[in-house]
């Protein structure tokens, strides 16, 4: 009937505006929720390593709460994690630490380093974001991951070759973080500061000098790590460079010229002359074996070929000798390794 139909008609155009109705308070509901979440974020900042019980601030002064009331609105603090790093005195408002804030462990190398929580309160309900943000401190020293460094080199290594060595790693950010290496002096070396691409500093050792194993065969200095903290703290390691042996020197004679007399008619194995060289290369670059040159075969035809009576092959440094027996005017001796050689005349 019209009627009817009239009715229905009033009935969804009161179910419309009533729809249109809880809509709007929805929406603004939702709008008072945003507004509370961003007007009542307060922040703070703590440096690390504060003591349990350690004062943050007056939370109930910053967010206009009056904190007579705080108690029987069962205000909280409620932690993201699981850990409760803040209580909150619900007589007076005072945050407080809960326990003791080791940065390097809640957020390692992330900086800044933000906790955040909630402070809630019932009756009615009403929450607030809070983040502390907690500071570093200078708490940990550069450290080397070896307390030596072994390096090997040989002598000839050219001035201005470069060896990167191991970093030392410090846990704190920033200026507290490792910031420059230096060295113990040393004529032979010195040292840079270099960055990784992941923004890591090492140290580079350049050689400055040139090495010579037969003048100093090792080599030590200390390798300090430093960071930019307030006081400075550094860590060190002992640097330790053999320097390997090159064939670059040649085995020398004690004497250039030698002279012995030799009667006509001396016996057969009779010692005319011992000479000796030395050769200050280390191992088989020191051995020194003896031999009588090409071109003076034809004056020693009379000798027997020499003989080393020293160890064979001499140590490094050691003079080695031989003798002859027989007679001749003037002879030239080759030192061997050969090349580089030495030769004496022998007359
Ligand atoms: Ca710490
Ligand atoms: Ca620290
Ligand atoms: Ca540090
Ligand atoms: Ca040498």
């Amino acid at each position: 009937s019209p009627q009817s139909s009239l009715y229905f008609r009033i009935k969804m155009a009161d179910k419309q505006r009533r729809t249109t109705i809880i809509r709007q308070v929805v929406f603004l509901l939702l709008f008072l929720c945003v507004w509370a979440l961003g007007s009542g974020t307060v922040r703070y900042a703590v440096p690390e390593e504060m003591e349990s019980g350690s004062f943050v601030a007056n939370v109930a002064k910053d967010l206009g709460l009056d904190p007579k009331r705080l108690s029987a609105r069962r205000a909280r603090v409620v932690s993201e994690g699981s850990r409760q790093h803040f209580q909150l005195n619900s007589n007076t408002g005072n945050l407080f630490i809960n326990e003791k804030l080791d940065r390097e462990e809640l957020c390692g190398q992330t900086d800044p380093c933000i906790l955040h929580f909630e402070i809630i309160l019932e009756n009615p309900l009403q929450s607030y974001r809070a983040q502390v943000r907690v500071y570093d401190v200078n708490d940990h020293s550069p450290e080397f991951s070896d307390n030596e460094l072994l390096l090997k080199m040989p002598e000839s290594t050219p001035p201005g070759s470069r060896f990167p060595l191991a970093n030392a790693q410090d846990l704190d950010v920033r200026n507290n973080s490792l910031q420059s290496y230096a060295i113990s002096s040393t004529d032979h070396f010195r040292v840079y500061t270099r960055h990784r691409s992941d923004g890591r500093k090492y140290a580079e050792l350049v050689l400055e000098t040139p090495l010579d194993r037969e003048e100093q065969a090792e080599i030590s200095f200390m390798l300090t790590a430093i960071d930019g903290g307030s006081p400075a703290r550094s860590g060190a390691a002992q640097v330790r460079i053999t320097v390997l042996d090159i064939n670059d020197n040649v085995p020398e004679f004690s004497q250039t010229l030698y002279r012995a007399r030799v009667l006509e008619n001396s016996e057969q194995d009779y010692v005319v002359l011992t000479v000796s060289a030395t050769d200050s290369d280390e191992g088989i670059n020191g051995a020194i074996s003896y031999t009588f040159s090409q071109k003076s075969k034809k004056n020693v035809s009379s000798f027997t070929p020499p003989t080393c009576i020293g160890p064979v092959p001499p140590p490094a440094g050691m003079s080695s000798s031989f003798r002859l027996a027989a007679l001749s005017d003037i002879i030239l001796f080759t030192v061997f390794p050969l090349p580089p050689y030495s030769w004496i005349h022998f007359k």
